[in-house]
């Protein structure tokens, strides 16, 4: 039996694909969400996520990496190439940063009709203490040309798409891998890199989604043209329409805020209980285009908005942000919203305009609780 590459992706990588109009999940969507765990809303208690509940997304497969094996080629439209082994990377300045990282598929599945993919809910976010080294300074030792206009940067990671075979690659503008905060990330949260996270260096870039924070890296290229690659050209664009339009790229974080669910779940609905009497609500807001400037809670399906108290900014300008909000509890069916703002002026939408992949998604959260008789 022969068969050429083309027809063996036509039978098992189809097209981009959207549900029919309020169907259930699909066998190959749980498939991906059994592999891609999001965050339990409960641990948004926790400013800094603890190993093994920060969501995950993985295109293909976790590579098996040889840490005595790897190194780190940073090349292109450099004059002094570089490569790097482990000890080496590790021995350059080290830069800790909190960062929130969010998928931009999170809000998918709330979409109808829902685009084939990843189904997140509202649950793919997390935050860490990424430690590594900075790329800008590396990328100016190592002879920066003036013509320059992105960095491509390479995971590990192979795998078909939509019937095209690829390594994982994004392309980042220049002046964005210039950022100060941008690392080689070798650590989170003081221990190396669990495996699904990227072991042993990944791209850290702070308040873009999560596609940008290349994991597995193998190679880093200067280019002097804008990347035509998969994940920039096809994938990671917003498309309003099902036609085979280019669409806009995915780039920032859209604000967003989440409640820790409150009182105490069904175990099959995850639908909310709680005894009558204060309650105090809680989550955490962020976005990456400006910091967090306020979030509101409604405690009646948005019929009256109040102002939660937003706590310390403790985890600098790239993390999530508590917030509080008093609700006195009474017997009955209530549903709480909330919603975040930033300081370039966004907030999110009851329901934001529908787009042919299922990306940036920022809804304004409702949580159904029911509060228990006295
Ligand atoms: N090499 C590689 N890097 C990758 C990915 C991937 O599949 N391969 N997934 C990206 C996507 S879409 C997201 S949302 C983040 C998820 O990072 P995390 O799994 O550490 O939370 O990694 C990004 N980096
Ligand atoms: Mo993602």
């Amino acid at each position: 039996m022969t068969s050429t590459v083309e027809t063996a992706f036509a039978a098992h990588s189809r097209p981009a694909r959207l549900n029919e109009p309020g169907a259930a999940i699909t066998r190959q969507e749980l498939q991906l969400a059994a592999r891609n765990h999001g965050l339990p809303l409960e641990m948004l208690r926790a400013e800094l996520t603890p190993p093994g509940l920060h969501y995950l997304l993985i295109h293909y497969d976790i590579p098996f990496v040889d840490p005595a094996a790897w190194s780190l080629e940073i090349g292109g439209a450099l004059g002094r190439p570089v490569t790097l082994d482990l000890a080496e990377l590790t021995r350059l300045p080290r830069r800790s940063v909190r960062v929130t990282l969010e998928c931009a598929g999170n809000g998918r599945a709330r979409l109808d009709p829902r685009p084939e993919s990843q189904p997140w809910l509202v649950e793919a976010v997390g935050t860490a203490e990424w430690t590594g080294t900075a790329l800008a300074p590396l990328l100016r030792a190592a002879g920066l040309s003036d013509a320059a206009q992105e960095v491509v940067f390479t995971g590990a990671d192979h795998g078909v798409e939509r019937g095209v075979e690829q390594t994982y690659q994004r392309g980042l503008p220049l002046a964005e891998a210039l950022g100060e905060d941008v690392l080689i990330a070798y650590e989170m949260n003081g221990a190396p890199l669990a495996p699904q996270h990227g072991y042993p260096a990944r791209l850290v870039v702070p308040g873009w989604y999560g596609m940008a924070h290349v994991k597995w890296l193998t190679r880093i290229d200067v280019v002097t043209e804008p990347f035509t690659g998969y994940q920039n050209r096809v994938g990671y664009r917003v498309r309003s329409t099902r036609e085979e339009e280019p669409g806009v790229p995915v780039t920032r974080i859209e604000p967003r805020a989440l409640l820790v669910p409150p009182g105490f779940p069904d175990f099959l609905s995850r639908h909310r209980f709680v005894h009558p009497g204060p309650v105090t609500l809680e989550g955490r807001a962020w976005s990456g285009w400006g910091p967090v400037t306020g979030v509101d809670v409604s405690v009646d399906a948005g019929t009256t908005w109040r102002e939660a108290e937003l706590g310390p900014e403790t985890s600098g300008r790239w993390a999530w942000r508590r917030f509080t909000a008093a609700w006195d509890a009474r017997p009955g069916e209530h549903e709480i919203w909330t919603r975040a703002r930033d300081a370039t002026g966004r907030l999110q939408p009851l329901r934001p305009p529908w787009n042919a992949s299922g990306f940036v998604n920022n809804e304004v959260q409702r949580v159904p609780v029911t509060v228990l008789a006295a």
